[in-house]
């Protein structure tokens, strides 16, 4: 890691990265323990361990930017500052969730916050994204539009459609892989060929490879890139090596026997977990005294132990509004 002065992060900017992806942590550490317990209405697919890369891209976006995410979205959701409140309310199926209960997990979305959703379609974001850097280019208002999307989703064609498309009209899109190694079981390697973050090259489309569990690489490398955009020279791609400690989704034990993964690997990209790296950052260079980071977790603590209560006191939607706000 760089040392502070390379860094253009003051201590509270430091602390507002930590705060965010513990955030995310501990929310989802939560929602994986209802759906152990069998309280969820549905499957969740966790970001544990790739909080870094929400949180490094959306520290540069404000309510007006767009993103567009994956089924594995409580993690975007969060850091682009959606309300924890209404994302567990949404997973508990309940009335008072963000899509009134009715989207779930994977269709969390709040336009108010520029949240497009969540997204059960591999790649399906990519085309959102898309149309909504084109509407913000229109707009002329300086907005930027962010698709994540993971390694898989990078053999989709769309995203050879997106790059050629935002090249073309200088779109102010960011393309970010989200590369955790894995397709559900599959290891990337046995699905994919070449460097993803080349796949930019041939478009002219500036692309980097970063430690995707490296905050400060992300928030760096993401500043280029939004500043990039809102200049109007068009989009830019980022790909983000990381690595999701938790299962491709919650249920899979009762469905795939085999192991996929070594625990050796698990173990090591463990020892590499962003929130314990960016602490011992921190530590290393006396920016944030442990105590501010204990009043953190006792603050986010307080805030799951909140949404929790909001959204087990919210009742489940009435089952004949089943069919209405399908569409706007
Ligand atoms: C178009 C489409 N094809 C297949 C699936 C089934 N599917 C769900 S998640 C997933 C793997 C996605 O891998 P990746 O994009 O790398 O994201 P990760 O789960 O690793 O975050 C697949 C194939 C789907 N939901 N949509």
């Amino acid at each position: 890691m760089r040392t502070p002065s390379e860094v253009n992060l003051s201590a509270d900017d430091l602390l507002g990265l930590y705060r965010r992806m513990l955030l995310i942590r501990r929310v989802e550490e939560r929602l994986g323990e209802d759906f152990k317990r069998g309280d969820l209405p549905g499957p969740v697919h966790l970001y544990i361990g790739e909080e870094a890369v929400a949180t490094g891209v959306c520290a540069h976006l404000a309510d007006a930017d767009w993103i567009a995410s994956t089924h594995r979205g409580h993690g975007h959701f969060l850091a682009k500052g959606g309300d924890p409140k209404l994302l567990v309310a949404e997973v508990y199926g309940r009335a008072g969730g963000v899509c009134r209960g009715m989207g779930g997990s994977m269709h969390v979305a709040d336009f108010s916050k520029g949240i497009l959703g969540a997204n059960g379609i591999v790649g399906g974001g990519i085309g959102l994204a898309v149309g909504a850097a084109l509407a913000a280019q229109l707009d002329r208002k300086g907005a930027v539009s962010v698709v994540f999307f993971g390694d898989g989703a990078a053999n989709q064609g769309v995203l050879m459609e997106a790059l050629n498309v935002s090249a073309l009209w200088k779109l102010p899109l960011l393309l970010i892989c989200e590369n955790n190694g894995f397709s559900e079981f599959s290891p990337t390697e046995t699905v994919t060929v070449g460097a993803i973050a080349d796949r930019a090259k041939p478009f002219g489309v500036p692309s980097a490879a970063v430690d995707g569990n490296d905050v400060i690489a992300v928030w760096q490398a993401a500043n280029a890139a939004v500043r990039r955009a809102r200049a109007g020279e068009g989009p830019s791609l980022i790909e983000c090596r990381t690595y999701r400690l938790r299962g491709h989704v919650e249920s899979e034990g009762s469905f795939i026997q085999e192991r996929y993964r070594a625990d050796e690997e698990v173990a090591a990209w463990a020892a590499r977990d962003p929130i314990a790296r960016l602490a011992a950052y921190m530590d290393e260079h006396a920016l944030a005294p442990a105590s501010a980071r204990e009043a953190i977790e006792a603050e986010i603590a307080a805030a799951v132990a909140e949404a929790v209560a909001y959204a087990t006191d919210s009742p489940y939607p009435a089952p004949d509004q089943a069919r209405q706000f399908m569409f706007a």
